[in-house]
């Protein structure tokens, strides 16, 4: 009679957590769905982190890392949509956080830029080819200019934040000004913690004492920072096309397949 009862008991707790606790993730592939704005972190004069609040604390979005949604505004009597990269992932509940530049005549930039706290946004997803598995690649290579950190910090979080993953991570990160580089407190202080993830930011207009690169990504730097070319190395692209166009070109010298036109889960070369 006992094993009955706690077998019954055992299975009334399952069925409780599954119907009151567990929480579905909350991304839909072809519906819009309505989010709120509750936190704005300004990060330079054109940029900043917005964060949007899930339905209920415990959910998560339910996107894979490495992937993207789509956020649809109504502006001028057209649909614009554009992509974004979350840089939280599915560690954060309740809520993700986008990085988003403004630009001045941007269309969902500038919407985005001028919500207030409690104003929505419609957003679908998740979109994109890539799929991001722990410890497939012995080593990645990362290449980001500008707001194309995005994709590449979402990975780059999963790893350090995964202690079973020993992905050796190499990032080359160019921007204009010191005052542009996006998310640098935040990869500093992973790159304190893990010797196996490594960034080198370089600049057009270093300050004085600048530590770091200057100028653009050229062939030489590519070949002194990134990864050998192996079949377990990956070099991921993301940033201004003339930038990703020149380093898709170069790669190839450094024994890299040649990158498609538009990339596939598990290309050696992808471009976001
Ligand atoms: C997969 C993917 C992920 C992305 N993730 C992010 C992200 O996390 N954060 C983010 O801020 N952006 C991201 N982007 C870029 C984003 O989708 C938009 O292109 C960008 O926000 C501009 O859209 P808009 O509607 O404001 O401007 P638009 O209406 O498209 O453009 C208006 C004006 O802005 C200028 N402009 C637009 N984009 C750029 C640019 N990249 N560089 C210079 N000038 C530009 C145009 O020249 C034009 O004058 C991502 C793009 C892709 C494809
Ligand atoms: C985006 O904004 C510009 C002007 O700022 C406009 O010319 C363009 O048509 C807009 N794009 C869309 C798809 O509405
Ligand atoms: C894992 O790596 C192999 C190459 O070693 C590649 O063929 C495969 O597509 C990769 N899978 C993913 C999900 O990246
Ligand atoms: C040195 C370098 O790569 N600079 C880049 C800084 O970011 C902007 C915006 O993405 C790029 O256009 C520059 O090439
Ligand atoms: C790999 C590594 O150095 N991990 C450390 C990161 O920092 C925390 C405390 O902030 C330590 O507990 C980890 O050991």
């Amino acid at each position: 009679m006992v094993p009955i009862i706690l077998a019954l008991l055992a299975i009334a707790i399952t069925v409780y957590f599954f119907v009151f606790n567990k929480r579905q993730p909350v991304l839909k592939k072809d519906e819009f769905q309505k989010f709120p704005l509750i936190q704005k972190t300004l990060l330079s004069h054109n940029s900043g982190i917005y964060r949007f609040a899930l339905p209920h604390p415990d959910d998560v979005l339910g996107l894979p890392i490495g992937q993207h949604i789509s956020i649809q505004a109504h502006i001028n009597g057209k649909d614009v949509v554009r992509s974004y990269t979350p840089t939280s992932n599915d560690a954060h509940k309740g809520y993700f956080d986008l990085l988003i530049k403004s630009y001045p005549e941007g269309n969902i930039s500038k919407h985005i830029a001028e919500l207030n706290i409690g104003d929505s946004i419609n957003v679908r997803g998740p979109k994109g080819f890539y799929e991001y598995v722990p410890n497939n690649y012995t080593h990645i290579g990362m290449v980001a200019g500008g707001t194309g950190i995005t994709p590449m910090f979402q990975i780059i979080e999963a790893i350090a934040n995964n202690p079973e993953d020993k992905t050796e991570v190499q990032l080359l990160y160019g921007n204009q000004t010191e005052a542009d580089i996006l998310l640098k407190p935040e990869l500093d202080k992973i790159v304190k913690n893990h010797s196996n993830i490594k960034v080198h930011y370089l600049l057009d207009k270093p300050p004085v004492n600048w530590e770091g690169g200057v100028g653009y990504i050229t062939p030489e730097i590519l070949n002194e920072f990134l990864p050998t070319a192996t079949a377990k190395t990956q070099l991921l692209l993301c940033g201004p096309p003339p930038m990703t166009n020149s380093v898709k070109k170069s790669a190839i010298n450094l024994g890299f397949a040649k990158a498609k036109p538009v990339s596939k889960a598990g290309d050696q070369i992808f471009v976001f």
